[in-house]
């Protein structure tokens, strides 16, 4: 029992561990691609930090004007990855000020 016993333990602690801190600093991760949004909808907690991975050919302008989760990420260019922290519980209409079709709903609750 021992030598297992304390594997066993150590790994609950570390995947505990890291369980906390993906709770503590929850990071969301949105792709750009073809123009569009993926996924186009999702939920994260208020304080969580929505990340925006332009995997795109094109430029990308990521805002917000939705009430309390107003931003505005600028010119992001292929390969740039821009984040932004959603403090406020609503929904965020996010859109791309370059492509007006580019839609994503975030809940934040
Ligand atoms: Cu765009």
């Amino acid at each position: 029992m021992g030598q297992s016993f304390r594997i066993t333990a150590a790994s609950v602690v570390v995947g505990i561990t890291l369980g906390s801190l993906a709770a503590l600093a929850a990071e969301s991760r949105v792709v750009q691609t073809g123009k569009a949004f993926e996924p186009k909808a999702l939920t994260v907690k208020a304080g969580d930090t929505v990340t925006f991975v332009n995997e795109d050919f094109y430029d990308h302008n990521v805002y917000s004007e939705s009430t309390g989760n107003v931003f505005n990420l600028g010119i992001q260019p292929p390969g740039q990855t821009n984040g932004v922290t959603l403090a406020t519980a609503g929904i965020v209409d996010v859109r791309c000020r370059i492509h007006p079709k580019m839609k994503l709903v975030v809940t934040v609750e």
